[in-house]
């Protein structure tokens, strides 16, 4: 991969964006990259959470604004829906994902880190959806997630005055999980993932998509998705082993079975 980097450590598949001198801008063979990359990770066994940074000092800063400048309306709406497919792509993933975000995540970097199950952000690290100062607006679904994440007057707030914001002020608006400083951040996102790790992959994979899909229906759908769900878990061996653990007075030894 030329414009990503993958690697596999202790059940976590790593994707670590690598255009450095580009603040790690998104360009349509970034986003083809992100997608082979999930997809390799969506069905290998030994990966049992995906960890996405950035390398250098940006975790990205958006979409490549230079391949902008090819775009007509029918190019850009094609630009958009490639972002947003993988973008789809990512949050769909049945396995856990933590956006690290370890500099600017800005634009479409930041509808990348929306798409994550977890934001961990360095201290020093500015988010902000800055496309309204280019004439344009988020295009990888960050429209749309962010109001669902944060509410509306404060996502309407960053979309429209494209300002950016401090990873403090983004944990206060619930934007991101927790803040640490950059030279932790690596130590406590891995702490953050083992405590995922140490919990049923199957129950956490049943339990994401009752809460994604659920959170997007009407309250008594997503109510029967979680009972079913729960049908789903007693069929597991995770669930046996999970009480007979509780009952036995040990720890569980979960195997996503
Ligand atoms: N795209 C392409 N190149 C970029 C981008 C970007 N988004 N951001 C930075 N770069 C490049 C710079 O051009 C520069 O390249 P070079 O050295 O060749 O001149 C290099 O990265 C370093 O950047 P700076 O010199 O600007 O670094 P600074 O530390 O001075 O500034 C900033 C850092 C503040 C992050 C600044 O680079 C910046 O404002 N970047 C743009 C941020 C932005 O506007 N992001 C939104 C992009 S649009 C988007 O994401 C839309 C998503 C939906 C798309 C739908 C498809 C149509």
């Amino acid at each position: 991969m030329e414009n990503i980097s993958v690697k596999k450590e202790n059940k976590i598949g790593w994707i670590i964006l690598n255009r450095p001198d580009k603040l790690n801008a998104l360009s349509l063979a970034m986003l083809t990259e992100i997608e082979e990359a999930i997809k390799q990770f969506e069905v290998d066994n030994e990966v049992n959470l995906v960890i996405f940074t950035g390398n250098g000092k940006a975790f990205s800063a958006g979409a490549d604004i230079s391949q902008f400048k090819e775009l007509n309306s029918i190019s850009a709406i094609n630009f958009a829906r490639k972002g947003r497919k993988v973008m789809d792509y990512i949050e769909s993933l049945m396995k856990p994902t933590i956006a690290m975000i370890n500099g600017y995540a800005l634009g479409g970097g930041l509808e990348l880190a929306l798409a994550c199950d977890f934001r961990i952000s360095a201290e020093e690290a500015q988010l902000g959806l800055p496309e309204i100062n280019l004439g344009i607006y988020p295009g990888f679904g960050g429209t749309q997630r962010l109001v669902r994440l944060i509410g509306k007057a404060k996502a309407m707030e960053m979309m429209m005055t494209g300002d950016r914001i401090s990873s403090k002020e983004a944990e206060r608006i619930g934007l991101v999980n927790k803040v640490v400083p950059l030279s932790n951040l690596e130590e406590e996102t891995l702490k953050f993932a083992n405590k995922l790790l140490e919990k049923s992959p199957i129950s956490l994979a049943i339990l994401k998509s009752v809460i994604l899909y659920g959170n997007d229906s009407p309250i008594l759908d997503g109510l029967n998705m979680e009972s079913l769900g729960w049908g789903v878990a007693f069929s597991t061996q995770d669930q046996k082993e999970g009480v007979s653990a509780f009952l036995e007075k040990r720890k569980p030894n979960f195997k996503g079975v």
